[in-house]
């Protein structure tokens, strides 16, 4: 049965209710059609729900997405590029009490410091780290990271990533899903009501499994990037259901049982 106006009206209202006391989105400075704010709204809305903005210090990295990082109504601490994860250990273990997160794009978390959340998961250090991946440096003008697709236009492969000259992009989800200190490794996206949907409950949890102590949680999230893309902003999440999605498959790539129970 259709929807009647009144039903529509209330489903309207539910999308367009911002969380009021863990993110503040109101109005921000991202390009048109960026999937960053998406990511943080998740991430916002699940601190929330689980009211935990007040107990929750988040390390930040370095890209186009810290300029959403003052709307986060929770601590914070900022990380040279690619360093998150180091500092968020140091924060964990020194606070272990409080929940810990890090927000890092691919430039930062893959390209320059895939070696800190490698180790990071291989000790089972318990916090959570969310990965923002739009295949680019968005920051700094959009030139190719370590998970570029082959075949990709950036502005430093203009002829599309060359596997034979660049070598090939790494999966970062299934990557950190192989260590045995990782609790929980997961990948998601937001350019599809569904895919957010399914998101979110990817994002509850990885926080619920550092609130049970399970070691490591990480989920990486695909945001629309139309500007480093070279693309209209109503074309970039078709792009992403074509074609990123699937070469970077959607889908939890570890969940212990007790995370599962956790959840
Ligand atoms: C050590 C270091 N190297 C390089 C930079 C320059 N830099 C700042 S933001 C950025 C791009 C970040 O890209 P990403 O993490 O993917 O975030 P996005 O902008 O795409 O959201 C770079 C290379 C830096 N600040 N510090
Ligand atoms: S350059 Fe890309 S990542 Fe940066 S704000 Fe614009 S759309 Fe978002
Ligand atoms: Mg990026």
């Amino acid at each position: 049965m259709p929807m009647t106006k009144e039903q529509a009206k209330e489903q309207l209202k539910k999308v367009w209710s911002l969380p009021k006391n863990s993110v503040n989105l109101g109005t921000h400075h991202m390009c048109p059609g960026c999937g960053e704010p998406m990511a943080y709204r998740i991430i916002g809305e699940i601190i929330e729900e689980m009211g935990i903005q007040e107990n929750l210090i988040q390390v930040a990295g370095i890209g186009c997405y810290s300029a959403l990082d003052v709307m986060m109504q929770n601590d914070r601490i900022n990380a040279l590029h690619g360093r998150a994860p180091s500092v968020a250990t140091g924060v964990k273990r020194m606070l272990p009490d409080r929940f810990v997160i890090t927000i890092q794009g691919d430039g930062d978390l893959v390209s320059e410091g895939i070696a800190e959340a490698v180790h990071c998961a291989a000790r089972g250090e318990n916090f959570t780290v969310f990965l923002l991946n739009n295949m680019v440096n968005g920051e700094t003008g959009g030139h190719m990271t370590a998970t570029t697709m082959v075949g990709h236009k950036t502005k430093s492969t203009l002829q599309g990533r060359d596997a034979k000259v660049h070598g090939m992009p790494i999966k970062t989800a299934e990557l950190l899903a192989q260590l045995e200190g990782t609790a929980y490794s997961a990948r998601g996206s937001v350019h599809s009501p569904a895919a957010i949907i399914r998101t979110k409950r990817m994002v509850r949890k990885a926080l619920h499994a550092q609130r049970d102590n399970l070691g490591f949680s990480f989920v990486e999230i695909l945001t629309m990037c139309p500007t480093g893309w070279f693309m209209e902003t109503w074309e970039a999440p078709q792009f992403m259901e074509d074609t990123m999605t699937k070469y970077f498959t959607l889908g939890e790539f570890k969940v212990p049982e007790a995370v599962e129970a956790a959840a």
